[in-house]
């Protein structure tokens, strides 16, 4: 990497576009070198996505050389690569406090800036929005650019192909840049994947040079139309196997591949390109973690990562606690599991690392299936998987299941197909912040026909839930958080239960309690820490560890019968999720709540108290601080008790 003092000071005089647009071309590759030196310093210290970001300097730069996105649209996809962008748009003095509180997110968000168009954070939609906004303006005659810059990934994504599929839709100017690095977050995989990369095989540097010079020659095409200039293009350039095939195949006019990382030439295609009264495609090659060794020979250990130490080109980590996350209990168990059950098969989308299966994935190679970003269609492979009569295990993170309901809904659990959904990153997830979080998920499940949910407390639940699932004989979901599993002082040998479905387990049994806490997943720890917050103040409360949301325990809404009162705590949006669940079926069965005079000493509770998430955004931020913020905390439980209990 380079030393940003032998550098020109480029990036301090860089404070807007238009400070950029002062610079002369032939320095953007210099200032792209001092921008990659800013990254890698600022995400070792916050941490963020890094290897992405290398290698979108030189593209970043060049769009912003030529188009004004005050008034331009720029579109990003997933939006994972746009630090340059933040940099170069007034936000690089920001990056101190990159995703921690107070700071910037890791994400485009237009309340940072008017340069971000949307906020996003999953794959696969730029392209559609790009051709909303293209509509909007051409009927409110606008002449400004668009601009969708995405992925090689993320292009094969459903909602990509469904949006390329309508591009014709659009008359006028829109461009698609096409970031091809090779790589997801893992190697990409599929049959465009392939496509791409003997593509890829096929070019040399000089091919690329020659591609580019081709396509400058030819336009911009004024007076001529886009079929013309490509026609052109193409008998001027050797291309063994045309890239421009698939693309079009579907009548979208392709140029290219050229280089990404030449800001001069890319500046020029731009400008022609800008020109062009049509949409169209230009597909640019990048290296992901350019520029910093450790993170272009291993791009997915640095696709997102937490803060590190650079030693030359090596990097040092912090020590980890010593406790596993629930993700690698998980894969472990899963793994183990297999071993005997040659039944079990895993699926995921494009998160294989993330969702602790890479050693199922080494092991059990035939066993395994990563089909990219396309959640849907995951799903709907595994209910086929499950109607051949094998045991599939979907591997997703909460927010990005979101985008397969309708499958869920459809293929599984109207079929009732025992496919088991082990739903990571459920609840507040931290840095990511709002795009990133789990909170829905109890929600859309819960409300499925058949579908069991469930949600271990700790190390010996996550594994008894999979063993529970992978036995059971309809749709199990079992959702877990981006985090460690509770010290051993949070665990307790009630839960070392098999699990029985809908059956709730008492965790803690206090004589004279007029109080349940009933915690549903990994919050136990805070109905735990709560309860002894209370005992210290003489209020005796029971805990219980749900286990289930759906079914319900009836066992816990018949407390109310006994005049207790119930404080449901969940990391999920309140409006939906298991305590909403506990109050329906209170409502159903206990209401009006049966007499209980007499007990607990003549004191009758018998009310419900909801604690989770608000339905408002939770900003980028430590898990720890967001779970604090909606109020799923010890000291929020305990205070609701001793409100209830004042309150009588
Ligand atoms: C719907 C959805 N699924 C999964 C992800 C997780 N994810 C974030 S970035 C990424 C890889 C994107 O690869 P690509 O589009 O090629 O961009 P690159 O990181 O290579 O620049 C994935 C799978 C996501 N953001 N959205």
């Amino acid at each position: 990497m380079y030393s940003i003092e032998a550098m020109g000071g480029l990036l301090e005089q860089i404070n807007s576009p238009v400070d950029l647009k002062k610079l002369p071309v032939k320095q953007l590759g210099g200032l792209a070198d001092e921008i990659r030196q800013f990254i890698l310093d600022s995400v070792s210290k916050t941490g963020g996505h890094l290897a992405s970001n290398l290698g979108a300097v030189e593209l970043t730069l060049a769009l912003h050389y030529v188009y004004d996105f005050k008034r331009d649209k720029l579109l990003w996809d997933v939006g994972h690569q746009c630090y340059t962008h933040k940099i170069i748009t007034g936000r690089k003095d920001k990056f101190a406090l990159l995703r921690q509180a107070g700071g910037i997110s890791g994400f485009p968000n237009p309340a940072e800036s008017e340069y971000d168009c949307f906020t996003v954070g999953h794959a696969g939609t730029s392209i559609a929005t790009a051709i909303g906004i293209a509509l909007g303006d051409l009927k409110q005659k606008k002449k400004d650019k668009i601009v969708a810059l995405i992925g090689d990934a993320s292009i094969v994504n459903g909602t990509s192909f469904e949006a390329l599929n309508n591009l014709g839709l659009v008359k006028r100017q829109l461009l698609i840049v096409l970031n091809d690095n090779s790589m997801a977050i893992d190697a990409t995989v599929g049959a465009v994947a392939k496509y791409f990369s003997r593509v890829r095989l096929s070019q040399t540097y000089e091919d690329l040079r020659k591609t580019t010079s081709n396509i400058l020659e030819h336009m911009p095409v004024i007076g001529k139309t886009v079929e013309e200039a490509i026609e052109r293009i193409k008998k001027g350039i050797r291309m063994a196997l045309p890239g421009s095939q698939m693309f079009e195949s579907l009548n979208i006019p392709y140029f290219g591949p050229v280089d990404g990382h030449n800001a001069e030439s890319l500046v020029q295609l731009f400008k022609a390109m800008g020109q062009l009264e049509h949409p169209a495609i230009l597909h640019v090659y990048t290296s992901k973690g350019k520029g910093f060794k450790p993170a272009g020979s291993r791009p997915s250990k640095f696709h997102s990562t937490g803060p590190f130490k650079v030693n030359g080109d090596s990097v040092e980590r912090p020590a980890d606690t010593g406790r596993p996350s629930f993700t690698s209990v998980f894969g472990e168990h899963l793994t183990k599991l297999a071993e005997k059950n040659d039944k079990i098969v895993a699926i995921t989308s494009a998160m294989c690392d993330g969702t602790g299966l890479m050693d199922f994935s080494k092991k059990f190679s035939n066993r395994f299936y990563d089909v990219g970003i396309a959640e849907s269609a995951a799903v709907d492979i595994a209910a086929g998987l499950a109607r051949s009569g094998l045991r599939p295990v979907v591997c997703i993170y909460s927010t990005f299941l979101q985008r397969s309901f309708d499958q869920i809904f459809q293929e599984v659990a109207l079929q009732n197909l025992p496919v088991v959904f082990c739903i990571d990153r459920a609840g507040v997830v931290g840095s990511d912040g709002p795009t990133h979080h789990g909170l829905l998920d109890i929600g859309y499940m819960r409300i499925l026909p058949n579908m069991v949910l469930t949600a271990p407390a700790n190390e010996v639940e996550m594994k008894l839930a999979l063993e529970f699932a992978l036995g059971a004989d309809s749709p199990v979901v079992i959702r877990y958080p981006k985090d460690l599993i509770p010290p051993k002082k949070f665990v307790r040998t009630a839960c070392a239960k098999p699990f029985k479905l809908g059956k709730s387990v008492f965790v803690k049994k206090t004589k004279g309690s007029l109080i349940a806490i009933v915690s549903y997943g990994s919050v136990l720890t805070e109905a735990l820490k709560a309860a002894g917050l209370l005992d210290k103040e003489g209020i005796a409360v029971d805990v219980i560890n749900a286990r289930f949301a759906a079914p319900i325990d009836e066992e816990i809404v018949s407390l109310l019968g006994r005049g207790k009162g119930i404080i449901t705590v969940e990391d999920h949006n309140i409006s939906c999720g298991f305590g909403s669940a506990v109050l329906e079926l209170a409502a159903e069965k206990m209401l009006p709540v049966p007499s209980c005079e007499g007990k607990n000493g003549g004191q009758q509770l018998s009310a419900i108290r909801v604690l989770g998430a608000p339905r408002r955004l939770i900003g980028h931020d430590s898990r720890e601080t967001q779970l604090m913020q909606a109020g799923i905390s010890a000291e929020k439980i305990a205070e609701t008790a001793r409100g209830m209990i004042v309150g009588k």
